[in-house]
């Protein structure tokens, strides 16, 4: 029953910031998922006798994946593979799955945020026993494995039926069909004041939930409309398409664009939250006020005791080096220690195995604490609900108050997309050639006072990630970061992080574009990015 199948490396199965991310026609070509996932086998001494969680954000092609996943899984001789009803799981969903049950692991098929379809994007991530995804040292060796693969083993049974929840038994190996939502809402109602919280929507207030026809849907209606008692129409996108009904899930203000205005209308609900692909990012909106990722992380570090799941404080707080320093002001008036480590969830894992952050986030939407091991994008709906409901006043004033209380860091990226790759890279290898002799010199009106190429020492095992971003600190307390991203398909993207210090109570309602125009000018003067990119302005502004 189990065949035997000789095959020879695919080039180009290198991991990059959140799993394998292709096309979705070169993961179809056949072979090529089957090399991947023999690979990660392979790279992790093998299957046997381990359990394994299986699911995926609903994308074209899941479906087929997890069918392949299985059979393959049953070859290794797993002793059992719990898989997500219809082949769903968020990432949060599978990261608190794998712990509660004590699995050796997990695979989880997404591209994220890149758009799903048969001319979208694909991809796959594996995750260990802590329930987070894989640190470099595993995703090196399921690297290796993927340049000396010979042969892949599958079993060769029909497809079963995920439709239903239920066990079935194939060869070796139990298969467990569960409910993809109850265990995760059932941890976000340990972690949240639901009581205070059902009592705020019963007092009138009004929330937005985009789901952007991604896997977060049946999570939100769940959470929100059952458990919290939201109104039904509160949820917007709320059914999983693999196609994503042809938008791009990335919850931020230019592809949320839907979102964004219903929150601007004149008549706006008090709340606005979106997710992504995979259902592990947040955007949060008030009536009227989009909050960047940085100030919300920044606010729930400051605020995150108003939920009983962190009444006793936290343990320290973590952000990736391109976020902005406004969590690390909460940090020091705290007194709790900030660590920043390289761009992708993976660094984060030892800090919260070994309680040095409670609070983890990203400047891209991504936040969460140790109640798992990924980001979470309803938990951080659901700890600004926590927060607004103890506060009573608008998303607007919590602003407010919290710049008042800590300055505000004015925040923006800007992306240039699919430009040439090698392009990119000249501009990224040459500038950092002149780092070192960067401070004291101007650029537009700012002046340079350190430069680095970001390295990272991990102080639990270790290990150094070389070469994690320019990070450039200007004398006018601006800091501008330029890297390239690991997650595209296509080319090169360049993602150039600006940020600027206004100490409170004067300038605190600029346009974040306006304040930053010093940081923007001098980014230019620096890198002449337009000439050596060939574009006139970035693609994405967030
Ligand atoms: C991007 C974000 C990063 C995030 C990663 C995965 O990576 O910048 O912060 O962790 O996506 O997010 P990059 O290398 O393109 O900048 V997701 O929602 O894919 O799990
Ligand atoms: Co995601």
């Amino acid at each position: 029953m189990i065949t035997t199948i000789a095959t020879t490396p695919i080039e180009g199965q290198k991991p990059g910031t959140s799993g394998l991310r292709k096309k979705t026609r070169v993961f179809r070509t056949p072979g090529y998922l089957e090399n991947f996932v023999q690979s990660i086998w392979n790279g992790i001494g093998g299957l046997q006798g381990k359990t394994l969680v299986v699911g995926g954000d609903g994308r074209f092609f899941n479906a087929d994946a997890v069918q392949i996943i299985i059979k393959m899984a049953v070859a290794a001789r797993a002793a059992k593979v719990i898989v997500g009803q219809d082949g769903l799981l968020s990432t949060p969903a599978a990261s608190n799955l794998i712990r509660l049950r004590g699995a050796d692991g997990g695979v989880i098929l997404s591209a994220s945020h890149n758009p799903g379809g048969l001319d979208g994007d694909f991809g796959v991530k594996f995750n260990t026993a802590n329930g987070g995804p894989a640190p470099e040292s595993v995703t090196d060796a399921i690297f290796k494995a993927t340049t000396t693969i010979t042969t892949y083993q599958i079993a060769e049974s029909p497809d079963i039926d995920l439709s239903s929840v239920g066990t079935i038994h194939l060869g070796d190996t139990v298969v467990e069909l569960v409910d993809p939502v109850s265990d995760y809402a059932a941890l976000m109602e340990q972690l949240f004041d639901f009581n205070a919280i059902r009592a705020l929507m019963a007092g009138g207030f009004r929330l937005r939930f985009d789901a952007m026809h991604a896997v977060t849907g049946p999570y939100a209606r769940e959470i929100l409309v059952n458990r919290l008692g939201a109104p039904e129409d509160c949820v917007m996108n709320a059914v999983p398409l693999p196609d994503f009904g042809g938008g791009h899930p990335d919850p931020n203000p230019v592809w949320a664009h839907e979102l964004m205005a219903v929150m601007m209308a004149d008549d706006a609900p008090d709340f606005g939250a979106a997710s992504d692909g995979d259902g592990d990012r947040n955007m949060i909106v008030g009536r009227g006020v989009y909050v960047t990722p940085s100030d919300s992380l920044a606010v729930i570090a400051a605020n995150a005791h108003l939920a009983p799941g962190y009444d006793k404080g936290l343990a320290g707080v973590a952000r990736s080096m391109p976020t902005s320093c406004a969590l690390d002001r909460v940090a020091q008036a705290c007194g709790l220690d900030c660590y920043a480590t390289p761009t992708g969830w993976k660094f984060f894992g030892n800090l919260l195995d070994t309680g040095r952050a409670t609070l983890c986030g990203e400047e891209s939407a991504g936040t969460g604490s140790d109640h798992i091991r990924e980001k979470d994008g309803l938990w951080a709906v659901l700890m600004w609900l926590n927060i607004l409901a103890h506060k009573r006043c608008p998303v607007a004033d919590v602003m407010a108050a919290h710049w008042r209380e800590f300055g505000r860091d004015y925040y923006s990226r800007h992306d240039y997309e699919e430009v040439d790759a090698a392009a990119a890279q000249e501009l990224i290898t040459d500038l950092r050639a002149r780092l070192d002799a960067l401070a004291g010199q101007d650029f537009g009106p700012l002046t340079v006072t350190q430069a680095e190429d970001f390295s990272y020492l991990d102080p639990v095992d270790g290990s150094v990630t070389v070469h994690q971003g320019l990070q450039i600190h200007f004398k006018q307390g601006a800091r501008l970061v330029l890297r390239l991203s690991g997650t595209g398909t296509a080319g090169a993207t360049l993602r150039v992080y600006m940020e600027r210090y206004a100490t409170g109570p004067e300038g605190l309602t600029q346009d974040a574009q306006s304040a930053l125009a010093p940081v923007i000018a001098a980014t230019d003067a620096l890198s002449d990015l337009k000439t050596r990119l060939g574009r006139e302005a970035p693609d994405v502004v967030t």
